[in-house]
């Protein structure tokens, strides 16, 4: 069986997850290691009037005070208009939000760290909170940073001529949507270790993380260190969700503190703290109007776009990603015409936005999603006709869209298409009819989507970001036993890239990947990588190790004819050999002849060797772009309000797919995190901007019990522009359940005329959904 590009391999890294023998940052033990606790602000917004160390314990705690050499988290943009917030790694001055870190304490275990931190009295002179994007927009509201003279982070335009569109409108759609602020909850919080290394003179930080170069260099830049006096591991890491692809403060304070008082010390987020300190993500109001024709044909979009993304911009994607990426991403995978867009980035008192799967494209989804219904219903037309009718085919592939999107390959309608007959749409009729017959209330929804992969260097440089992605460098190397090891600076994080690396190099080497061994996330031990994030760990690092692969077979080829005294051209590489016809000489023998017996090799042998570092990017910098349609059909009761997934299909193209087993797995749990935000997930505040879902029974994951099984269907079309055509897909299938499961529910209550705009679409909304129908149906009456 081949274990090269295309197999259903189990995942090298599974053994051991389930013999309990992986190594997450709280399983690593070092001699001396203390743990660390936060003193975290109990107020939401508030000026700091003095911080009381416990008397006789002043060394065990610290304070901004004590850090004065460490440099905030800074995240500068180029973007104008954008304003820049200073992060520090514990709280100077003031307080911004409810959880934010004021003090850390450090003692031999967790409990006595938490013991000290909570001896620690800080006097607070509080100030009118910003809980919300109302009041942090209102005339003369109170102020985060102060010297802004406003609570914007950043406003975008996209200017574009409506007045066509708005001439040649057969309907005008208006609606407001909004999504809700939610948290990743990955099953490992984050974690980090940090201790001084005397002897390689390096700061030696463990931490639980996606991007672990990125952080080093983050790390060495807050503290002032040089890039080689750092060292960043990422042991194993379980799950990140984009939550752990950014620098944390707390990882800054671990990291001081460990070197300040040369001991390890460890800080192991709980959950309380990832729910209410760490987290934040996804809130999103939109206000849409479209124009569209007769037929149902987009003419013309316009926008506002209001995101609420706390106090502090997180290093180095900004505050802003959500919204600059929500106005680029939401005409989605069609071609409408005339397209406007604002967007606000207002800041308010709570935790920073971090990155959370499909970033900015669930919110834009969902509300795109919702208005091609609405457009449908107003044409009386089949929601999938008007889709097809403004997706953009296959025909028209390579195809620049409004916003300058390069959609690379692909036949969006014909995915639709088949998404819709997964599901079967047709039968469906009949059986919706049946329900409705006896009282029941049956749905079904769409939602298609592009998800931009691997987009690269000149759209992360046209933000100005302090981080520019580039090129990516993989290490393959023969080694002596004839076994492959593979080195990469990315990392795997749940998402399956150490196995699918691996089958990249056997893709090339021919041998099984039991005898490829893959290193990763070691800033020590691997080339630089800005890591796994923005789905591109699969096309870069795959990329890279391709290119290493190719050129280390070819190297083998040489070696291997010279063994076999022949010409390189007339060998073959299978089986972990090289064939010359019947004769073959074995990888071990190659490594055996390079390694320790170097004399059967020429003279004029490459001297670079068995070892090989190759670089990659694709070919365009925007991106290889996977698309897909979801569809769902829910019943709901207008009773309870409660909704049921009685069948999800998805159907999907990523191009060329490494592993189908795992890209199944990447497919059920981005649809289950989607599910979540569809009809569970919600992080509330109070008007104080207190944080009211602080534990797993305020804050509603779905479990086995709330999902439906999961139904796929897959194209395969090449990218013209990545190696292997592969195009990334880690976080599509979260992007589009809101959009397929309140379309879904949207059709059912389609006979009470109740429609809803707002997710989670809890079952207290459906029924508010509900009576709002009624009550609008007797006013007029
Ligand atoms: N893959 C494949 N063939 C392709 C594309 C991908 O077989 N054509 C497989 C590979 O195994 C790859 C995985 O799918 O490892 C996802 O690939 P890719 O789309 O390149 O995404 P990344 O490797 O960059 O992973 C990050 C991505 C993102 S951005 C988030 S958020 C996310 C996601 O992956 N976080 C995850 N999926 C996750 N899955 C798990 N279990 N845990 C997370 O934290
Ligand atoms: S949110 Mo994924 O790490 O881009």
């Amino acid at each position: 069986m081949t274990t090269g590009i295309g197999a259903r391999v189990p995942r090298k890294e599974d053994a051991r997850h389930l013999k309990g023998k992986a190594q997450f940052v709280g399983d690593i033990k070092v001699a001396g290691c203390w743990e660390a606790a936060f003193v975290r602000s109990p107020l939401a917004h508030a000026r700091i009037r003095g911080i009381a160390k416990p008397a006789g314990r002043e060394a065990q705690v610290f304070t901004a005070e004590d850090m004065a050499d460490l440099r905030p988290i800074r995240c500068e943009s180029t973007l104008p208009s954008y304003k820049v917030s200073d992060y520090p790694a514990l709280a100077t001055g003031k307080v911004r939000f409810a959880g934010e870190c004021i003090a850390i304490c450090i003692a031999p275990t967790r409990a006595e760290a938490e013991d000290l931190a909570e001896a620690v009295a800080v006097d607070l002179d509080p100030l009118p909170p910003v809980p919300d994007i109302a009041t942090a927009l209102a005339g003369d509201p109170p102020l985060l940073h102060e010297d802004w003279g406003d609570n914007l982070f950043l406003t975008t335009r996209h200017d574009g001529d409506l007045d066509e569109a708005k001439a040649r409108a057969a309907v005008v759609i208006e609606r407001s949507y909004e999504t809700a602020r939610q948290a990743m909850n990955p099953m490992e919080g984050k974690g980090v270790l940090a201790q001084w290394d005397h002897r390689a003179e390096q700061l030696v930080v463990h931490t639980s993380t996606q991007v672990p170069h990125l952080i080093r260099t983050g790390l060495s830049e807050a503290l002032g260190l040089d890039q080689s006096d750092v060292r960043v591991i990422a042991p194993d890491v379980g799950g990140g969700f984009g939550y752990k692809c950014v620098l944390q403060p707390e990882e800054l304070s671990v990291a001081w503190v460990a070197r300040r008082t040369g001991r390890a010390i460890r800080w192991t987020e709980d959950r309380r703290e990832h729910l209410t300190a760490g987290a934040n993500t996804r809130q999103h109001s939109y206000k849409l109007t479209a124009y569209a024709d007769a037929e149902g044909r987009l003419l013309g979009l316009d926008a506002d776009i209001w995101v609420d993304v706390g106090a502090y911009s997180v290093w180095p994607f900004t505050a802003c990603l959500e919204a600059a990426q929500a106005g680029g991403n939401l005409p989605g995978p069609y071609d409408l015409g005339a397209y406007a867009c604002r967007t606000y980035s207002v800041a308010t008192n709570k935790p920073g936005f971090t990155p959370y799967r499909g970033v900015a494209r669930p919110g834009v989804c969902f509300a795109m999603e919702l208005t091609m219904d609405a457009i449908a219903r107003a044409v009386g037309k089949d929601p999938l006709e008007v889709r097809c009718l403004n997706l953009v085919p296959g025909a028209a592939m390579p195809f620049t869209n409004v916003t300058g999107k390069f959609y690379d390959s692909g036949d969006y309608p014909a995915g639709a298409r088949a998404a819709a007959k997964l599901i079967d749409a047709e039968g469906f009729r009949a059986r919706q009819e049946a329900a409705a017959a006896e009282g029941r209330y049956l749905g079904l929804g769409y939602a298609s989507f592009t998800e931009q992969s691997a987009h690269g260097t000149k759209v992360f440089a046209a933000w100005g970001l302090p981080l520019v992605p580039g090129y990516e460098q993989a290490m393959v190397k023969l080694a002596p036993s004839g076994a492959v090891e593979v080195r990469s600076g990315n990392h795997s994080f749940g998402q399956g890239l150490e196995t699918t690396i691996a089958q990249v190099a056997c893709d090339w080497l021919k041998l099984d990947i039991s005898r490829v061994k893959v290193t990763m996330g070691d800033t020590g031990l691997t080339p630089y990588s800005t890591g796994a994030y923005a789905s591109r760990g699969m096309v870069m690092a795959g990329g890279a190790v391709s290119k290493a692969a190719e050129e280390l077979a070819r190297r083998l080829r040489i070696h291997g004819a010279h063994l076999l005294q022949c010409a390189p051209e007339d060998t073959e590489i299978r089986d972990g050999a090289v064939w010359n016809g019947q004769a073959s000489v074995d990888f071990a023998a190659i490594a055996d002849a390079w390694y320790l017996h170097p004399d059967r090799l020429p003279e004029d042998v490459n001297t670079a060797g068995l070892e090989v570092t190759e670089g990659y990017k694709p070919e365009i910098d925007t991106g290889l772009f996977t698309y897909a349609t979801h569809a769902a059909i829910v019943e709901v009761d207008p009773e309870s309000g409660r909704t049921e997934i009685l069948d999800y299909v998805i159907f999907e193209d990523c191009g060329r797919r490494v592993n189908p087993m795992i890209l199944e797995g990447q497919s059920y749990g981005g649809a289950a995190q989607g599910i979540g935000s569809a009809l569970f997930e919600e992080t509330l505040y109070d008007a104080s901007a207190q944080p009211l879902t602080s534990t797993l029974a305020d804050y509603i994951l779905p479990g086995p019990a709330e999902l439906p099984g999961f139904r796929l269907g897959h194209a395969e079309t090449l990218s013209p522009y990545s190696r292997h055509g592969i195009k990334g897909v880690g976080e599509g299938a979260a992007i589009a359940p809101a959009g397929a499961i309140v379309n879904a529910i949207n059709n059912a209550l389609a006979p009470l005329g109740a429609e809803l705009t707002r997710i989670p679409a809890t079952p207290h909304r459906v029924l508010d959904a509900i009576l709002d129908a009624r009550a609008a149906r007797e006013a007029a009456e």
